[in-house]
């Protein structure tokens, strides 16, 4: 079947004069690790920067105080955790269930670490949680390249895989990824009924199998660590504005892209780190809106 090419990138509605917080998505982060505390802060902070109306990030408890710490707009929930620092599902699932109950959008992955626990984390949040997902990083690669269990989704979710987490969520080499990006995302995405796929890098593609968008914002400055754990909030934060899957991955990779265009213009592509598309994500958004 032919792909829809889609050019028209969508926007948010206007926020009517009587807007309140609960409007605007309640958004669980789940994310980090030892080591990598920044990864849960830049997808949480993203997702405040992109509208969200509520942003909880659940993370290893060894580093709960770094997140919280890095920004004041979100609630921390520090969840058990391993020998290694990495979240320990059986000792959490309950306060995970009771944090469902919360939350409209579940973004899982940035620096959430590999383990055992993980992977039995990663497929409860897909075939039981019943949440929109964004699945980005380690809860990809907690997958082994199973990608069956996409059969068992019951609410839509986005994957955002750079070539180096689809090539292992597939098994392809990184040079076939990239040899046919297109074709690759939408094989993928079309296999699964509630599947977006956004392969990312030059040209980040964003398909649902029927449909397919090539983005041009972005630059190599954005080769930089914890550029894609931005984006994760900020398509989750679009997911919780009630955007469509499709929409919500579109318009997250223009505007981060567009972001780390404005904090090119601002620092160099050189000197560009994460954080400052981070902080550009309201200028961009001023372009959309
Ligand atoms: P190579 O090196 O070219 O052979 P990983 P990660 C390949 C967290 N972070 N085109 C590359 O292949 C993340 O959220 C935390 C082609 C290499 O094999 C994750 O949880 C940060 N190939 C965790 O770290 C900031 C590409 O993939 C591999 C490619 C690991 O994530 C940093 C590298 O990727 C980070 O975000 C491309 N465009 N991109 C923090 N501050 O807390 C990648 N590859 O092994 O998946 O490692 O992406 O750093
Ligand atoms: P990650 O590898 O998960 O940190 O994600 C990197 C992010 O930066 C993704 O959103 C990529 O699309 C973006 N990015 C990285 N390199 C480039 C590039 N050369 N051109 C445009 N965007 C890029
Ligand atoms: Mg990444």
């Amino acid at each position: 079947m032919a792909l829809e090419r889609v050019e028209s990138i969508p926007s948010l509605a206007p926020r009517p004069a009587d807007s309140h917080k609960g409007r605007f998505g309640s958004i669980l982060v789940v994310a980090g690790s030892r080591g990598m505390a920044g990864a849960a802060a830049l997808a949480g902070a993203s997702a405040l920067r992109s509208g969200a109306g509520l942003v909880r990030v659940a993370t290893a408890a060894e580093v709960n105080a770094t997140v919280a710490s890095f920004e004041p707009s979100y609630m921390t929930y520090p969840l058990p955790c391993d020998e290694e620092g990495v979240i320990s599902f059986r000792s959490s699932q309950g306060v995970l269930e009771r944090l469902m109950e919360k939350v409209d959008v579940v973004a899982v992955g940035p620096g959430l670490g590999q383990s055992d626990d993980v992977r039995a984390l990663v497929r409860w949040l897909i075939t039981s949680a019943g949440k929109t997902l964004v699945l980005d990083a380690d809860a990809l690669n907690a997958l082994d390249g199973d990608v069956s269990v996409f059969g068992g989704l019951t609410q839509p979710a986005v994957v955002t895989p750079h070539p180096g987490e689809f090539a292992r969520l597939v098994g392809v080499s990184v040079d076939r990824i990239q040899g046919d990006r297109e074709n690759q995302a939408a094989s993928l995405a079309s296999r699964f009924g509630h599947l977006v796929v956004v392969l990312k890098g030059n040209g980040t593609v964003v398909t649902d199998g029927s449909r397919i968008y090539v983005n041009r914002t972005g630059n190599p400055g954005m080769a930089t660590g914890g550029a894609g754990d931005a984006l994760t909030g900020v398509v989750a934060a679009l997911l919780g504005q009630k955007l469509s899957p499709f929409q919500a991955a579109q318009l997250g990779v223009y505007v981060h892209g567009l972001a780390g265009d404005i904090a090119r213009d601002q620092n160099g592509e050189i000197g560009l780190i994460a954080g400052d598309v981070v902080d550009a994500l309201p200028d961009a958004f001023d372009h959309v809106v």
